[in-house]
């Protein structure tokens, strides 16, 4: 079975307080202090080997797997801000321990402007006695993200090959050389080490199911099913096709990686250019997979660098990859961040050099891609508009979904997130709610008028009994009216009901929705 449940990862989630206890009682409030500065248990990374070895998760072939003995050498780039000195000490530790010595050229560490005074002169004396000559350290002058932090590692990289890792990670005996290997075959390939889970709380390694990294319209990312040939071929030793990367590894061929434009040095902090990457190498003739001998395991921190401001930033990036290279397919992204094409309120900066550097390397559609790539994406090619939907009887609330597990469409104050997504299509389907964005995830629910009573409900739009019930004549100013009984969906004043308002399907008494975005 899975370890990883199929879904969104590294989303907001609360501390998991059940690890803090393995601390001690007197000092506490300390490792307390620490979890939340750092998002995982620093004080009991403190007291864990630099040297321990994690098990082996490769699958058992993996292992008897024999190499050329002319591979490339690699350079290692880890990236962090603010990360707790132990466990980027630790990363270290592991790549020089878990790679043979003749691969490993550097170990780049870049530091995009920490403010914890032991990364500074605590982190060098330390490296530089246990590791002359073979650690470089990198620093910015100022915050750059760590897209750009990367950036900064890989002009470092001296070696034919550059993986690039967060600094909370430790490698798997045996990482190196598989990666190496199908890189040396095709340089064009972008190899993801498999990724296993550090727990944050206790440190303990867990195996996570070999999975593809995917993501959805939003471009967030999230662990998918591998695809059904990889499942039929029953390998489990084999390169996984994927559509993208998580991102916190990756190893690519150093002068390839400058070929094909890096990565998007517009984007801010981190989001999307995982997804970026994706598409671009995959659509520029290159292509990108997860390697399960190859395995690194990682931890997903409960908080975050520049975590309060990481939607903005996510949703900036995601429109610099949607404009450039998903063509008609990036009013999805609008749809999904529910915000409007034209003026969405996000200054997305100039992509001009990126959409050139699409035309030289005569870059394939997006079309191409998702069906050869991802066909797991679901296509709202149908959408006529979309966004907040009002009455103008009740001009501060919008239609909203409501509880994810009900049935009931409801009114509530408008706050434009992805409950009050409404989308009006070509066939006449008014769905509510965010998108389902690929196969793995329940879509939005269509509202229906099923004849009976006077509440209109949501209902995955292919259980409707008679599928005229989720049709309905919508046009901009106008009347919202059910083909199937000509009753129109209105809104009634109502002391008992919440917000004093109710949502009804009855005889049309002319009152006018608004929706708020047109798909270009
Ligand atoms: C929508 O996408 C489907 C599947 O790719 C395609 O067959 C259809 O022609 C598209 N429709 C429009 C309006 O682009
Ligand atoms: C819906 O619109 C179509 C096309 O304009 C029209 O023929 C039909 O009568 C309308 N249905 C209702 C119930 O208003
Ligand atoms: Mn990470």
């Amino acid at each position: 079975g899975l370890a990883k449940p199929i879904g969104l990862v590294e989303g907001p989630g609360g501390l998991g307080q059940g690890g803090l206890a393995t601390t001690l009682q007197d000092d506490s409030r300390e490792a307390e202090g620490k979890f939340e500065e750092y998002g995982y248990n620093a004080q009991l990374s403190d007291r864990i080997s630099l040297d321990r070895t994690i098990p082996d998760y490769r699958p058992k072939k993996c292992r008897q797997m024999t190499y050329s003995p002319d591979l490339p050498q690699v350079s290692v780039v880890f990236i962090f801000v603010n990360e707790a000195l132990s466990v980027i000490l630790r990363s270290v530790h592991s790549v020089i321990n878990h790679t043979p010595s003749q691969l490993l050229k550097e170990v780049i560490l870049v530091d995009d402007n920490s403010d914890n005074v032991e990364l500074k002169l605590n982190l060098d004396q330390y490296v530089n006695k246990r590791y002359p000559g073979l650690v470089k350290i990198v620093r910015n002058s100022r915050r750059e993200g760590l897209i750009r932090a990367r950036l900064q590692g890989w002009k470092v990289a001296t070696a034919p090959v550059v993986g690039f890792f967060d600094a909370h990670v430790e490698f798997n005996t045996g990482w190196a050389e598989p990666a190496l290997t199908r890189i040396q075959e095709d340089h064009r390939r972008i190899v993801l080490p498999a990724i296993d889970n550090i727990k944050y709380s206790t440190f303990e390694v867990q195996q996570y199911a070999n999975a593809a990294h995917g993501y959805t319209w939003g471009l967030w990312c999230m662990y998918i099913i591998p695809p059904q040939d990889w499942l039929d071929h029953g390998d489990e030793s084999a390169p996984i096709r994927t559509p993208a990367m998580i991102g916190c590894s990756f190893v690519v061929d150093r002068e390839y990686f400058g070929d094909i434009g890096l990565l998007d040095p517009g984007m801010e902090v981190y989001g999307g250019e995982n997804i970026e990457l994706g598409m671009r190498v995959w659509q520029c003739g290159g292509s990108m997979e997860v390697l399960p001998c190859s395995r690194v395991a990682h931890i997903e921190r409960t908080k975050k660098p520049y975590n309060n401001d990481i939607d903005y930033y996510a949703k900036r990036n995601a429109l610099r990859a949607a404009e450039v290279w998903m063509d008609d397919f990036k009013s999805h992204v609008y749809m999904a961040w529910n915000i409007p094409m034209t003026n969405p309120g996000v200054d997305f900066g100039d992509v001009s050099e990126r959409l050139a550097l699409r035309q030289r390397l005569k870059c394939r559609s997006f079309r191409w891609y998702l069906e050869n790539v991802y066909p797991e994406m679901r296509i709202y090619n149908d959408t006529l508009t979309y966004g907040e939907v009002r009455n103008s009887k009740a001009s501060g609330y919008c239609l909203d979904q409501g509880a994810e597990d009900d049935d009931r469409a409801i009114l509530y104050p408008c706050h434009g997130m992805s409950s009050q997504l409404v989308r009006y299509s070509a066939d006449g389907l008014l769905q509510l709610g965010p998108l389902g964005s690929t196969a793995f995830l329940p879509d939005s629910k269509c509202l229906v008028d099923d004849g009976r009573g006077r509440t209109p409900t949501l209902k995955k739009c292919e259980d409707v009994a008679r599928p005229t019930q989720r049709l309905w004549n919508f046009t901009q100013s106008g009347p919202i009216v059910s083909r199937d009984t000509g009753r129109c969906l209105e809104v009634e004043m109502s002391k008992d009901a919440n917000f004093g308002l109710r949502l009804v399907v009855q005889r049309c008494s002319g009152q006018k929705w608004m929706i708020r975005n047109w798909i270009k």
